[in-house]
């Protein structure tokens, strides 16, 4: 697959026709994008991976504990998800009805959906009990905003009762024009926009049809539509100095050449971060592509687009594509702790004071593991030698390698070199430990999943998995358990140089990787 680098603004929608329907607008506030700094190995970026030294304090007072909106606070809080929103006002080839919302959620079947009232109750019996949950997001199943009613009703009554938890939703955009000035009344601070495409020539093959003006339109001029509102409603927030997340799916063939001019794009209009995520199209989700045998990009695919929008809006790489009613730090889902007849047993007892305080001790907690980064770059001799290469990570959370290789149902992917270690993504696979004993089937699998790894960093390992490991050419590593994971991904690394240096080994880049599809449903299985 080639992927071009041409910067582009050359959008469809013209920004004179922009600006007349602009002028009808509230007046501006100041536009809330993040600041120009660049993104890097061991640099601080704005966007996902930016720190309070990249951002001005308003922006960094609203992303510091939103665990999409910033890389490093998704070691650490969590969030949660309300399946309030079941209707949609377009369709997406990648979506099925009968499953969570494709472009934000794990294909699944939303196990309950919920009256605003049953959703606040939930929110409010989990953060009683997640103390660091911090954010409210109204995900579908369908779109947040084309069940406005439901979806403003809810994040009403949760702002009057847990007034310190973020409002997130995430939307098509087709409503979003008509919606800003409700979501800004409401508070919200965080909206995500599904832009899988600037040209309506592209959108065609991704969307058969909107419900637009009380019709149904379909074609190149449905995916007009769509792009049109799109635009409008991001400039709109970006105005209103609400942080924007646009998501894109990859489909390769169909937009993954296309994505970087979506990526210019909405860097041109405001976009905070750019979230670019593998179509899944497994044939059983029923979707158009999953049964006319669309595939989902590799993991090198997915790399390379996003790469090749280096320069244009900062990206987000850890995204989970969860469920629309997921619950607790991305990477795990504890909804099922939290069922209607589970909550009615819980006793609430929202205490903002408690978790103020817990809230605190997490952020010692990072102000440790940043520490302990600064001292592993210090410490580190810089060199010529341009060697950058991937690690996973076993990890249950905390920013810590704290997971045992047999209980990890995803490793963390970093990329490591001689500046720093940064996190570019996440790989979905099935436990190797089965209660016990390890599945020798999974092992093959779990390779090819961190197949474009050089090691693996793990809490502890068992000899035969290490040994299959270290015969596909990934070197297992448990000695950093528990320590911070940037720390010990560039003290491995030093390690593994200096071995190179010395002809102890001889460094070789590695292959592609799958990303595993489905992997949450089938784990819960
Ligand atoms: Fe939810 Fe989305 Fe808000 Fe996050 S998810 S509405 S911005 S609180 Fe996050 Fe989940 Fe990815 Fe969405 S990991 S699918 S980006
Ligand atoms: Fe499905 Fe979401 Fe697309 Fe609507 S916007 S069709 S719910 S993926």
């Amino acid at each position: 697959m080639q992927v071009t680098n041409a910067a582009a603004n050359t959008s469809y929608v013209s920004l004179s026709s922009l600006k007349a329907k602009r002028d009808v607008l509230a007046e501006p506030a100041p536009a809330a994008s993040g600041c120009g700094t660049q993104g890097g190995v061991g640099k601080a970026s704005c966007g996902s991976q930016a720190g309070p030294g990249d951002l001005s304090p308003e922006v960094w007072e609203k992303v510091k504990n939103h665990p999409c909106y910033s890389e490093q606070a998704h070691h650490h809080y969590a969030r949660m998800h309300v399946a309030v929103a079941p209707a949609c006002n377009i369709q997406c080839h990648y979506c099925n009805r009968k499953y969570d919302c494709s472009n934000e959620s794990r294909p699944g079947v939303v196990s309950q959906k919920l009256t605003p009232e049953q959703a606040v109750r939930k929110v409010l019996a989990v953060a009683s009990v997640i103390p660091q949950m911090t954010v409210l997001g109204i995900a579908g199943p369908g779109d947040a905003l084309a069940n406005p009613g439901r979806t403003f009703e809810t994040f009403r009554m949760l702002q009057e009762q847990a007034p310190d938890i973020k409002l997130c939703l995430s939307t098509n955009g087709l409503a979003l024009p008509d919606m800003v000035e409700q979501i800004v009344h409401c508070n919200i601070d965080h909206v995500t926009i599904t832009i899988n495409m600037v040209d309506p020539e592209v959108g065609e093959a991704i969307y058969p049809w909107i419900f637009h003006g009380h019709r149904r339109v379909t074609g190149r001029e449905a995916a007009r539509i769509l792009h049109e509102r799109q635009m409008l409603g991001l400039e709109m927030l970006t105005r209103r100095g609400i942080l924007t997340k646009i998501n894109s799916v990859l489909i390769p063939g169909v937009n993954d050449q296309h994505l970087v001019e979506v990526n210019r794009a909405v860097k041109a209009r405001g976009a905070f971060l750019h979230n670019i995520m593998p179509l899944i199209s497994e044939a059983e989700h029923g979707t158009h592509y999953g049964l006319s045998g669309q595939r989902g990009p590799t993991a090198r695919e997915l790399k390379q687009v996003q790469d090749a929008c280096a320069g244009g809006a900062n990206l987000m790489r850890h995204c989970r594509q969860c469920r629309a009613d997921a619950v607790g730090l991305l990477g795990e889902d504890r909804s099922e702790e939290f069922t209607l007849d589970r909550i009615e047993q819980i006793s609430v007892t929202y205490d903002l004071a408690v978790r103020r305080e817990y809230q605190q001790r997490v952020e010692a907690e990072r102000t440790a593991q940043d520490q302990a980064r600064q001292q592993a770059l210090a410490s580190a001799a810089v060199d010529a030698e341009a060697i950058k290469l991937l690690v996973a990570v076993a990890t249950k959370g905390g920013g810590r390698v704290n997971q045992h290789f047999g209980h990890a149902s995803e490793f963390q992917i970093y990329e490591v070199g001689a500046g720093g270690a940064v996190f570019i993504g996440h790989r979905r696979v099935d436990h190797y430990c089965q209660g016990g004993w390890g599945e020798d089937e999974q092992l093959p699998s779990i390779v090819q999943a961190i197949n474009d790894c050089h090691a693996v960093l793990v809490g502890k390992i068992g000899a035969c998995p290490r040994d299959e490991l270290a015969a596909a050419g990934i070197e297992p590593v448990d000695q950093y358990a528990q320590e911070f994971i940037e720390k010990a991904a560039l003290e491995w690394f030093h390690g593994y140089r200096e071995r190179v240096r010395c002809g102890e080994i001889i460094h070789r880049a590695r292959g592609d990787a799958a990303i595993r599809q489905g992997a949450l449903t089938a784990a819960a299985a």
